[in-house]
């Protein structure tokens, strides 16, 4: 059969949703529906060209991965089984969000990072991204999300949708990376614990590495490390010259802002 000619398509955007966004995280198995269906019509009236969304775990992937210990590689048999629902927890948090944004006529295709990914202590070794650029020659949005997968020294690991991001945006040569969180940006210290922490609305990476000392955990339940874990792994793409905005997608407007272009909670660069 011949082959589908395929035109230059422009470099594509990265937006990550928090599953402190999409889900409610102090509850298990809690989605937050409204969130989502918001989202996807602020992504909707945006119509940006070319697009990748990657969401978190939340209250679906983390608390079962914890449960079986899957972020610390294979340690007995007991834990198969654990691999088999944190994974099965995330494609149901997956299928909500695929399902809100192709109820607005949004084309997104899922892809099970599990299935394209395998990590060797955690890190991101083998990637089989052509699906992905293909699906995104056609138009289409690949919808991916921090994931259990298999690793080449643990037997198994925990992704998650921050390390995919920063790698996908290497490998792929984004045009920016919009991290949409459940706080306003970066502060100088965690906001949720500390009253006097300060928002940032521009820094460097030479800047944010000064910084990643002062900033801690937001969430002991979170097996990726919070808001810390988000920042230690966006600094591979920042190296690469990709720009970062961490946006509140909790308020509404502000992913459809950043898609937009408009800088709206912390901007970071290499600088
Ligand atoms: O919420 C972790 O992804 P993250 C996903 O982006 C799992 O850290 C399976 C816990």
């Amino acid at each position: 059969m011949e082959e589908k000619t395929i035109t230059q398509v422009p470099k594509p955007i990265i937006l990550k949703l928090g599953g402190s966004v999409i889900s409610i995280k102090n509850k298990s198995f809690a989605l937050n529906k409204r969130a989502i269906m918001r989202l996807a019509k602020e992504i909707e009236r945006a119509d940006v060209s070319s697009l990748i969304i990657v969401h978190g775990g939340g209250s679906f992937g983390h608390p079962v991965a914890k449960q079986y210990k899957i972020d610390e590689g294979y340690k007995d048999s007991s834990q198969i089984i654990g691999f088999s629902k944190t994974h099965q927890a995330m494609t149901i948090l997956n299928k909500h969000v695929t399902d809100s944004l192709i109820n607005r006529k949004i084309p997104a295709v899922e892809i099970q990072p599990s299935s394209i990914i395998i990590t060797r202590s955690g890190r991101i070794h083998i990637m089989e991204e052509r699906p992905l650029t293909r699906l995104l020659e056609l138009g289409f949005i690949p919808i991916l999300y921090g994931d259990a997968v298999p690793d080449s020294s643990n037997g198994f690991a925990i992704l998650s949708g921050d390390q995919l991001v920063s790698q996908l945006a290497i490998r792929l040569n984004v045009d920016r990376i919009i991290m949409g969180v459940d706080v306003d940006g970066l502060y100088t210290a965690d906001p949720k614990a500390c009253p006097s922490a300060r928002l940032l609305q521009h820094i460097t990476l030479q800047q944010l590495k000064k910084l990643r000392k002062n900033i801690e955990k937001t969430n002991a339940t979170d097996v990726t490390g919070g808001m810390l874990g988000k920042i230690l792994e966006l600094i591979p793409a920042l190296e690469h010259r990709v720009n970062v905005r961490i946006v509140n997608a909790l308020k509404p407007g502000n992913v459809y802002r950043a898609l937009k272009g408009e800088v709206v909670g912390t901007f970071i660069e290499k600088g």
